[in-house]
């Protein structure tokens, strides 16, 4: 039987896929280990009464195992690993944290408005951690294998692409070779081309953050 998931629906476009990052992740996590799954998209700036009762929270993305609908994308993911181990996806522990603040250094620098606030370079230095990392090995995180860890950052990193490009005119400097690899074999993914939000949505997902 195919799991029920939900996720954010397109901000302005209700019946098509949005750009959820959590949601991606999850969606991936899925797409990875071939479980089936029924997706519920969800309008987030007018949440219908059945989803507030299924998510009190108000946030998705929310999965239904065993008749109960479970929050959070980091509870999810660890259940699915559970429940379908094949493939594995683990992440050996050692990286787990890899690029763990990538996102929200990004996110500070896209709502910046003082160019002068160190929000850039904060950015810069993750991204040259990461870049660090991925040297001599990869080209995932944890190896030749693609893991847990990748199919959460690679969304974020997808954000960062192209909610920077759009607001700020930013791009990752091209120096940062390994991370460029990184970005290119995880966006290349089926599974990640199959799950993935697309560009105008979003720009509109981020457009009231930037603008606030
Ligand atoms: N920690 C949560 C974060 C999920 C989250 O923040 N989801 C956002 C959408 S990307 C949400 O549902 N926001 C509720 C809202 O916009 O009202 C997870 O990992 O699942």
């Amino acid at each position: 039987m195919a799991l029920e998931i939900c996720v954010k629906a397109a901000a302005g476009a209700p019946d098509v896929l949005g750009d959820c990052p959590f949601c991606q992740r999850v969606l991936l996590t899925l797409e990875e280990k071939k479980v089936s799954y029924k997706m519920h998209l969800v309008n987030l700036s007018d949440k219908p009464q059945w989803f507030l009762e299924i998510s009190p929270g108000g946030k998705v993305p929310v999965v239904k195992f065993d008749d109960k609908w479970v929050p959070d994308s980091d509870v999810i993911v660890g259940i699915l690993e559970e429940k379908y181990p094949e493939p594995s996806l683990k992440t050996p522990p050692e990286f787990a944290s890899v690029g763990s603040k990538i996102f929200g250094t990004f996110v500070t620098l896209l709502k910046s408005k003082d160019a002068n606030d160190g929000s850039e370079q904060a950015l810069l230095d993750e991204l040259k951690a990461l870049d660090e990392h991925l040297k001599g090995q990869g080209p995932f995180i944890a190896g030749e294998k693609i893991t847990a860890v990748d199919l959460g950052l690679g969304p974020k990193l997808y954000h960062l692409e192209i909610a920077l490009g759009h607001f700020k005119n930013w791009t990752v400097p091209e120096s940062l070779t390994h991370v460029h690899n990184y970005m290119k074999s995880i966006f290349s993914g089926e599974s990640f081309v199959k799950t993935q939000a697309a560009r105008e949505y979003v720009i509109t997902g981020w457009a009231p953050e930037v603008n606030a």
